[in-house]
């Protein structure tokens, strides 16, 4: 009996060391954080909604929106946008529509950003007759009108003659 109790004693002993416990690599607790905490395109900062998981930027009239490269920082251990990871300040992206920033953290859990880039179409170039425009995107501080199209003087039309409101060949 005294016999079975040893061999038992020595089993479990086995048993506690081959066991899971040995997890103690616990004290390597992978990190859950994930957040973008700074984010800028053309040096123009972005607005982070940490709530919301969106960040907005807003770019000057004109700035064509392909081909824009980010700057960011994370807590998380990386970003992709789709399956390509992003590295800040060197990965390109068309930001004509908005773009989807999955945050990857160490332990593998993830946050998802949508970055949405605003572009004001330029005065010259909106196809409405707006500001100073003598006619559809021309006249004033716009180019100068062609043939048959509105002006205020010789100065808005590309031929410098302005006839009864209008360009002259
Ligand atoms: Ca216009």
């Amino acid at each position: 009996m005294k016999h079975l109790l040893s061999l038992l004693a020595i089993g479990s002993l086995l048993w506690a060391c081959s066991s899971p416990t040995s997890g103690s690599s616990s004290t390597t607790t992978l990190k859950s954080t994930k957040a973008i905490t700074a984010f800028s395109i053309l040096g123009t900062a972005g607005t982070i909604n940490e709530g919301a998981k969106t960040i907005a930027v807003s770019l000057p009239a004109g700035t064509n929106p392909a081909g824009l490269v980010a700057t960011f920082t994370t807590t998380g251990a990386s970003v992709k946008v789709g399956s390509t990871v992003q590295v800040s300040g060197s990965t390109a992206n068309s930001f004509s529509s908005p773009v989807i920033y999955v945050v990857v953290a160490e332990d593998g859990s993830t946050a998802s950003y949508t970055v949405t880039v605003s572009i004001p179409v330029a005065q010259c170039s909106d196809g409405i007759k707006d500001g100073a425009e003598t006619d559809i995107d021309c006249g004033g501080t716009c180019a100068k009108c062609g043939t048959g199209r509105s002006c205020n003087s010789a100065a808005d039309c590309a031929s410098g003659v302005c006839t009864s409101g209008q360009c002259g060949p």
